[in-house]
């Protein structure tokens, strides 16, 4: 025996809820106490519970839609048989459907599947406050919790910030899209979309091919090694003496005109061999380290399309001249979308010099698999105490960033004070390939 039962919203104590989720489907057999709609007042939300066991037949309201007491949102073919036991005897009162949030009610309930679609989420604002309470129906803490989401990275885009079915989904989806994280499982929030155009002109330029594949390698190099900057000035001033002197004395055809950076190399070069952890790279298990034996000192060169940083090889047995001819070579190369593949690998450490461009100090991000990297920026004449008076000294600045797991900061401090020392040795920076002669 079964009779047609309408079912009304009970005594809510609020002028008007909106329905925030459909939590059944038509068809669909009900127990006593199962969740029917889920709505949300002003301060909360609530699933709206089935006075008695029985099949839906009808669903008469749409999520979105503003309800009051007494309306009739649902047709309950009423499973008499089930006798009274089966019947809520008294409506459910507003502090018993707050208490029957999904989060502690075992009832299964199916995916809602109401005849409107889920509106498309809008982008959210970006003035949301992270941290800020959850505002969820039990049944998208339900979906969320199927799915081992965090609620809590979840941009709720419904009113006031409530979280959706929708936007767990979207959640899901995004997640898929990304594919998987990093070995080490981060968990970061996903970034929230802003409507820029929302607040003035805007024009979207796509990314260039060497920037689209630099930049998930900078980020996963930013996060996934524990970075320490360490910075120090060299004096500069005897070299660039002796560079400008070179320089001013070259002939009018030409000649291997010498920039800072090739005595940075140069002294780059000998440091590593002082410290050779500053040339190896952790194993693939994280559990030993690989010592090279060669010197490939990669240097970061600007291009128009983007930052490329080609490797000049064998540091070490190479003289300023060399390395110069080299570099002009490389970088200009590099410029043109011309270095092979080859010419970009087998790196030791890199060098990135912001020099000749300016600024007072930068902190370079390390490029996996080596252990670290030099920033250089602008040298500037320095008034530098000699025991006596200050004198004008060119003070170059440097900024060595190092993994934390190869080398610790006692050894930071070495590496980047005996680079300093290198850097105040002309004659050791100018000596020939081999080293017995200066040139
Ligand atoms: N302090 C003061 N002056 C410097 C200097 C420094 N540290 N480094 C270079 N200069 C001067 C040079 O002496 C040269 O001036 P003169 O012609 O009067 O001698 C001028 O700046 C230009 O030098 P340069 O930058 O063209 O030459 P370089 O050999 O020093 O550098 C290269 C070559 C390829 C590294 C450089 O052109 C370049 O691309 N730098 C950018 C690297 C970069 O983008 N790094 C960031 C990576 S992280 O995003």
């Amino acid at each position: 025996m079964s009779a047609l039962q309408e079912i009304a919203v009970p005594e809510l104590g609020i002028d008007e809820v909106e329905v925030i989720d459909i939590l059944v489907e038509v068809g669909e057999q009900v127990n006593v106490e199962q969740g029917l709609i889920a709505v949300e007042g002003d301060k909360a939300t609530m699933d709206i519970p089935s006075p008695a066991q029985g099949k839906v037949k009808e669903i008469r309201v749409h999520t979105g839609d503003r309800i009051s007491t007494g309306t009739q949102f649902l047709l309950l073919e009423v499973d008499e048989e089930a006798g009274a036991s089966q019947t809520a005897e008294v409506p459910p009162s507003v502090e018993s459907l707050l208490s029957a949030r999904a989060e502690s009610s075992p009832q299964r309930r199916a995916p809602a599947r109401g005849p409107k679609p889920p509106p498309v989420p809008a982008p959210p604002p970006a003035d949301a406050v992270p941290g800020a309470p959850i505002f969820s129906a039990p049944s998208v803490r339900r979906l969320a919790r199927e799915f081992g989401v965090d609620l809590t990275q979840v941009r709720g885009t419904g009113r006031k910030g409530r979280l959706l079915k929708v936007d767990v989904q979207t959640f899901v989806r995004q997640a898929l899209a990304r594919g998987p994280q990093t070995g080490d499982g981060l968990r970061v929030a996903a970034p929230r979309p802003v409507d820029f155009a929302k607040y003035g002109a805007i024009e979207e330029v796509a990314l260039t091919r060497i920037q689209k594949r630099s930049g998930p390698a900078l980020h996963r190099n930013w996060v996934t090694i524990p970075h320490v900057t360490q910075f120090d000035e060299a004096d500069f001033t005897e070299v660039e003496a002796f560079r400008k002197d070179h320089n001013a004395k070259l002939p009018e055809e030409g000649g291997t005109k010498l920039t800072p950076l090739v005595f940075i190399l140069k002294a780059v070069a000998a440091a590593l061999t002082k410290f050779p952890r500053f040339n190896s790279s952790l194993s693939e298990g994280g559990d030993s380290l690989i010592f090279r034996k060669y010197i490939h000192l990669g240097v970061a060169v600007d291009t128009p399309e983007g930052l490329v940083v080609p490797a000049l090889r064998d540091v070490d047995q190479k003289d300023i001249f060399q390395l110069s001819t080299e570099l002009v070579d490389l970088s200009g190369r590099a410029r043109e979308g011309k270095l092979a593949i080859d010419e970009l690998q087998g790196k030791c450490f890199t060098v990135s010099s912001l020099g000749g461009i300016g600024g007072t100090q930068f902190t370079p991000i390390i490029n996996a698999p080596e252990a670290a990297i030099l920033g250089v920026a602008r040298a500037s004449l320095k008034p530098i105490w000699d025991g006596q008076a200050f004198q004008p000294r060119l003070m170059l600045p440097l900024a060595l960033s190092y993994d934390h797991r190869i080398i610790d900061g006692a050894d930071g401090a070495r590496f980047i004070t005996a680079l300093s020392k290198k850097l105040e040795e002309v004659s050791t920076l100018t000596a020939s390939a081999d080293g017995k002669r200066s040139i």
